[in-house]
């Protein structure tokens, strides 16, 4: 069967000349209007962006090259005996728009074991980071680190041909997304066990899931892997404006190696409004917990909510800037625990919370979607399991970012996307622009 690289490689003639022709035929089309509001708004729904691996419906969720969530968890190859999607095969459908198969599949799991190994500048690296500097800045300097292997930036220093530049970039990103579980049990073991322990190494025959789960120190836990397969799955991508995928997108326009794009995107899931609010969700699951106590009454969990939103902060893993309904990754993970966890009482919590947390951020009359996003679920599941240690949860979730991130910035360079430049202007410029009309 053919590898992956080949699979892109044969499908992108055609591919280039659907675009080519696109912009030929409609190119001068308008697209779109801005106002004012949303260039002061965060650009919220400014269509400015190309991302073929995921487009995001307000209302029904995510679709990967056009398969919803369930469809992709019945139609992605699995592990011997497991029942999660593996997400190599989200990372072969995201970057080909083709469902691989098992024997694909398979190749690729053990593409990256092949190329998982850490160099010794990046161990040392991690291991002389002080243990309070934050997870994601740890995984963020350590890809960055990366750099010095880069064959982009290695071939664009000897001056290689534009046609080039994908084939490099697949061949970085392989080898990024290869070595995170490895970066991450590093800082794990570091941070949570004081560096007494090191993660074991990668089992080049498993995918790469089991080894993330395995190298963390939970290999023998079984359920835990297929929730891993599940939860990288869920993370990949969710289309191309969020500021992760954008960083990276933005980033990696410039022609900044992939190393760097996704150290960039990196730092941007690092932010409590994106990633880090799995992190943050958790932490305030355990804080209601310790104030509610046993009492999950729909008054105590009322209160509780209204004593966070009336001292002016945001619940965290609630809202989002384009879905309207609750999250199907959410959807996901809680068909996952009502399957493996039902009675697991931090579950409890996060069920009442879905049931009373809506029409209390209704309340308010500003929050344009009061239902929760994939954030509000994660951690309990990684509770369950015993991996406890919040502040490394956000790595989790850029482990699995990585795949879609990088699908598309191997795309952004096979279609010989341009740097990114959006026009500003001062508010003295646009006050003189909208005056003006
Ligand atoms: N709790 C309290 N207030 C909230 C809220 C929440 N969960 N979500 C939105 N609001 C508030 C906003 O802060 C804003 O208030 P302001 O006018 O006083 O500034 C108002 O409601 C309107 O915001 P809205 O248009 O609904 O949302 P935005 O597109 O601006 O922001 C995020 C979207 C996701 C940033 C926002 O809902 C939020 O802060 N949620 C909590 C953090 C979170 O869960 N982030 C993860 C999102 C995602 F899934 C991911 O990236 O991982």
């Amino acid at each position: 069967p053919k590898t992956l690289k080949e699979t892109f490689a044969a499908k992108l003639p055609e591919e280039l000349l659907k675009v080519k022709e696109l912009r030929k035929n409609h190119g001068s089309k308008v697209v779109g209007e801005i106002t004012l509001d949303q260039v002061y708004g965060g650009a919220r729904g400014i269509k400015s962006l190309v991302w073929e691996g995921s487009v995001l419906d307000s209302e029904e969720g995510i679709r990967y090259r056009g398969r919803t969530i369930p469809e992709c968890r019945t139609q992605l190859p699995k592990a011997p005996g497991g029942s999660e999607p593996l997400p190599e095969g989200l990372f072969w459908l995201l970057l080909t728009g083709e469902i691989p198969s098992e024997q694909q599949v398979r190749m690729l799991s053990a593409d990256w074991a092949a190329r998982s190994d850490l160099p010794t500048y990046v161990v040392d690296l991690i291991d002389r980071c002080p243990q309070d500097l934050h997870p994601m800045a740890q995984l963020s300097l350590a890809v960055t680190a990366l750099e010095r292997d880069s064959s982009f930036a290695k071939a664009y220093a000897r001056g290689m041909n534009k046609q080039e530049y994908w084939e490099y970039t697949f061949e970085d990103s392989m080898n990024l997304i290869a070595k995170l579980p490895s970066i991450a049990s590093r800082i794990y073991h570091n941070v949570f066990r004081q560096g007494k322990t090191t993660p074991v190494a990668v089992e080049k025959d498993k995918d790469y899931a089991f080894n993330l789960v395995n190298q963390l120190g939970f290999g023998d836990i079984e359920d835990f892997t297929e929730l891993m397969r599940l939860y990288v799955t869920l993370h990949t991508d969710h289309e191309g404006g969020n500021v992760s995928a954008h960083a990276t997108h933005l980033v990696g326009s410039a022609l900044s190696s992939p190393m760097l794009s996704l150290a960039a995107g990196f730092n941007g899931l690092s932010g409590p409004l994106h990633g880090l609010a799995n992190q943050e969700s958790l932490n305030w699951l355990q804080k209601a917990k310790a104030a509610v106590g046993d009492d999950l009454s729909d008054q105590a969990i009322t209160a509780y909510i209204r004593s966070t939103l009336s001292s002016g902060q945001v619940l965290p893993g609630y809202g989002h800037s384009i879905l309207r309904k609750t999250d199907p990754r959410y959807l996901a993970q809680r068909e996952f625990a009502l399957r493996h966890l039902p009675n697991d009482p931090l579950f409890k919590l996060v069920s009442q919370l879905y049931k009373i947390a809506p029409a209390v951020l209704k309340e308010q009359g500003k929050v344009k979607n009061p239902y929760p996003n994939i954030d509000a679920h994660s951690g309990v599941l990684l509770q369950h399991y015993g991996l406890k240690e919040t502040r490394f949860y956000t790595v989790l979730f850029a482990c699995s970012r990585a795949l879609g991130v990088l699908a598309q910035l191997i795309i952004d360079r096979a279609y010989g996307f341009p740097i990114e430049r959006p026009k500003s202007y001062s508010t003295e410029a646009w006050a003189r622009m909208v005056k003006a009309k």
